[in-house]
């Protein structure tokens, strides 16, 4: 791949994911992900792992304000370490798409995304 390419290809990588999320450098990606999962933190950059859910569970919506106690509206910077789309969430009387975040990316959420995170689904491709 040019290096051209790579830039585009990365340039449309963070586009599709929302404007307001960094794309994570991969020296920056611990190893607290387990393969096939999908994982939210508290902090940027991969800090404070929440909890993580198995990549195939197509469907399955992880509501973190049934945490004891919550963790809803804490997400910071999620690890889709899965081949399945990972559908981060905010409650607003419905449940409203955040970001989409593509299989094996990870991003941290900024400004108005950044802490309001209620639920994320697994969808399956
Ligand atoms: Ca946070």
């Amino acid at each position: 791949m040019t290096p051209l390419r790579k830039a585009l290809t990365a340039l449309a990588g963070v586009a599709l994911a929302g404007a307001l999320t960094a794309a994570i450098p991969a020296s920056a990606q611990a190893a607290n992900c387990p393969a096939n999962a999908m994982c939210v933190y508290d902090g940027h950059d991969l800090n404070g792992l929440i909890t993580w859910t198995p990549g195939n569970s197509c469907g399955w919506r992880t509501n973190l304000g049934d945490f004891s106690p919550p963790q809803n509206d804490k997400v910071s910077s999620v690890w889709n370490n899965s081949d399945s789309r990972l559908i981060l969430q905010d409650w607003r009387g419905y449940w409203a798409t955040v970001l989409e975040i593509p299989a094996h990316q990870s991003f941290n959420l900024w400004y108005g995304d950044d802490n309001i995170v209620d639920a994320y689904v697994v969808q399956c491709y």
